[in-house]
């Protein structure tokens, strides 16, 4: 899943995306690069961010949702809003990726159930604005499952259908390195209630704390935790920088069973 953020204050990308042609033209990058899916979003959820009005929301992403339906690449409307999620479905998206799991907006829930297209509902503590303010758990683990629980039960009472729902443990969003560390040492254990995981560590300030690297250095680091999350279990990749993540979930993905050759072909260029 490539991020296409179309915001003026993401966390690592802000401001580089927000003309609407550049935002095209960097999600067809991310889909040539080989992103099946491509996440477009016009609300930062940085911790302290800023809410976005819908109108300016819809402003940001639709000509990006358009923009990218050709690319063949599933667009995911990164959205707590079902007026902006509606409208981005009509534009050709397919996807909605709520980071409040269905506890921002009370119509999106249904709305995602009337449609019949695949989510993923997200777990956060909290708001983006608080959600860093001394986060504690007593086994962050087993709260984060039991949320995700819940949420897929609310799901599935909401008329979406089970196998359309991924779950994500929100790497980053109401945690400590420690919570987010344990969370990626246990990940098996959100793997176990039996849907696909979305993995986004992608940049993450958690990587910088233990690197020391600023978030455009933090690739190497990046791509060391989702090569983590694929032994563990994970199925969907949340990244901005598509070529490193994909060389190194190759390597790890041959090393499982039946993990060589690659279900999707890559282009081979040398011979020795
Ligand atoms: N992380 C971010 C945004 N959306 N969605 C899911 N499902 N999982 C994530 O981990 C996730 C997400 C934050 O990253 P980014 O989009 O780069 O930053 P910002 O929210 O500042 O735009």
């Amino acid at each position: 899943m490539g991020v296409v953020n179309v915001t003026p204050d993401s966390f690592s990308d802000g401001g580089r995306y927000l003309d609407p042609q550049a935002a095209v033209e960097h999600g067809r990058l991310l889909a040539e690069q080989g992103a099946q899916i491509l996440d477009v979003g016009g609300e930062s959820t940085r911790p302290g961010a800023d809410a976005v009005p819908v109108d300016e929301e819809l402003r940001r992403v639709l000509p990006v949702v358009e923009g990218l339906t050709a690319t063949g690449a599933t667009i995911s409307i990164d959205t707590s809003k079902a007026v902006v999620a509606a409208a981005a479905l009509d534009a050709g998206a397919g996807y909605v990726n709520d980071v409040t799991a269905f506890r921002g907006d009370p119509a999106l829930a249904g709305l995602v159930a009337e449609r019949g297209v695949d989510c993923c509902v997200m777990h956060m503590l909290g708001n983006p604005r608080t959600m860093q303010d001394d986060p504690r758990y007593d086994d962050v683990v087993s709260e984060v499952k039991a949320f995700l629980e819940e949420r897929l039960a609310f799901a599935v009472a909401e008329g979406i259908a089970e196998e359309k729902v991924m779950l994500d443990p929100g790497i980053g969003f109401g945690k400590t390195v420690a919570h987010n560390l344990e969370l990626i040492r246990r990940l098996d254990e959100i793997v176990a209630i039996g849907r696909p995981v979305v993995f986004g560590v992608s940049r993450k300030s958690f990587l910088g704390k233990i690197t020391g690297r600023e978030p455009g250095e933090r690739g190497v680091a990046t791509a060391a935790a989702n090569v983590l999350g694929l032994e563990r279990g994970a199925s969907v990749f949340r990244v901005h920088d598509v070529p490193e993540t994909l060389d190194a979930l190759a390597v790890a993905a041959a090393t499982l069973p039946g993990g060589w050759p690659l279900k999707t072909p890559r282009t081979t260029t040398t011979t020795i």
